[in-house]
């Protein structure tokens, strides 16, 4: 964690190699290792200059998935400082809980005139790591609002590793202006600029063959109906200047959201949604 400042990290130790990261710029969490295993993804080449969305772990999108015509692509959450609201704290189990929250300010309501409240309560288990993002609506008016865990997992070989648990499912292809077709695969496998939202997912879904290769990880999640499979593949990776040319073959974001559909909260009103992310051995 030699290019964090260390004013700007929070780290959850579990013990034994078990440890998480998160970054205070987009409460981002940047590294999990299980037992010395890296599960998530950074680029060597991220940016950690407390302005840039960060180029891997796990970047939080709100209010806005994609472009937005009020501001930034992915919204403001990535980018704004958070507040660390309470320190990481041991149970009796031994799980490690962080919270974090971000208000509305001058800034974002310059962008989105709402008043709202976001907690984001990281707790890492043994083998797991669970992510609940609470979205409070403070306002007088209801609002809406798009949401994801954008999360980056990383592999030795991109072509070896698959998703599971999206057969059947409709799915609008982005770069394929964003046409509406259905997943066929029972292992979706990425060999090409992939970027997929796939609609109303099972609860449960496999990412088979991440870390060193030898692990799956099992993604559990709450009030997120849709899964985005990303990897942006050669050619547009070379457009990027917070990713090295060659790190296409060594990620794959599988992210857990509400997209397809805004969220409406009504004033006073909130919502929870969550993953939990689990290790265990490969397929
Ligand atoms: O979730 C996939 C996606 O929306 C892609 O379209 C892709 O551009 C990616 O996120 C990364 O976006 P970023 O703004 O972080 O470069």
């Amino acid at each position: 964690s030699e290019q964090y400042a260390t004013e700007d990290i929070v780290e959850l130790d579990y013990g034994n190699g078990t440890a998480a990261v998160v970054h205070l710029h987009g409460a981002t969490v940047v590294s999990w290792k299980f037992q010395g295993e890296e599960i998530l993804f950074c680029s060597k080449k991220a940016i950690f200059d407390n302005k840039k969305a960060i180029r891997g772990g796990i970047p939080l999108v709100f209010p806005q998935f994609g472009p937005w015509s009020l501001g930034p692509q992915h919204g403001f959450a990535r980018i704004r400082r958070w507040k660390l609201v309470s320190t990481p704290m041991q149970d009796s189990r031994g799980n490690i809980t962080a919270v974090f929250s971000l208000e509305d300010d001058k800034r974002t309501r310059e962008l989105w005139d709402k008043k709202f409240e976001l907690v984001y309560t990281v707790c890492l288990w043994k083998t797991s790591l669970e992510l609940n993002l609470k979205v409070l609506n403070r306002d007088e008016s209801s609002f809406e609002f798009t949401t994801l865990m954008h999360t980056y997992f990383t592999t030795p070989d991109v072509t070896k590793t698959s998703v599971i648990g999206l057969k059947d499912l409709q799915f609008i292809d982005k770069v394929q202006d964003g046409a509406l077709m259905t997943e066929n695969r029972g292992a979706v496998f990425v060999n090409e600029n992939y970027d997929r939202v796939y609609q109303n997912a099972p609860n449960e879904i496999v990412v088979n063959k991440v870390g060193t290769g030898k692990t799956k990880v099992i993604i559990k999640k709450t009030n997120f109906p849709d899964v985005v499979v990303w990897n942006p593949w050669e050619e547009k990776a070379q457009g990027m200047a917070d990713f090295d040319e060659k790190e296409y073959k060594t990620m794959l974001c599988v992210e857990v959201g509400s997209v397809f559909n805004q969220v409406t909260l009504g004033p006073g009103e909130q919502k929870e949604f969550s993953q939990i992310i689990s290790v265990a051995p490969a397929e």
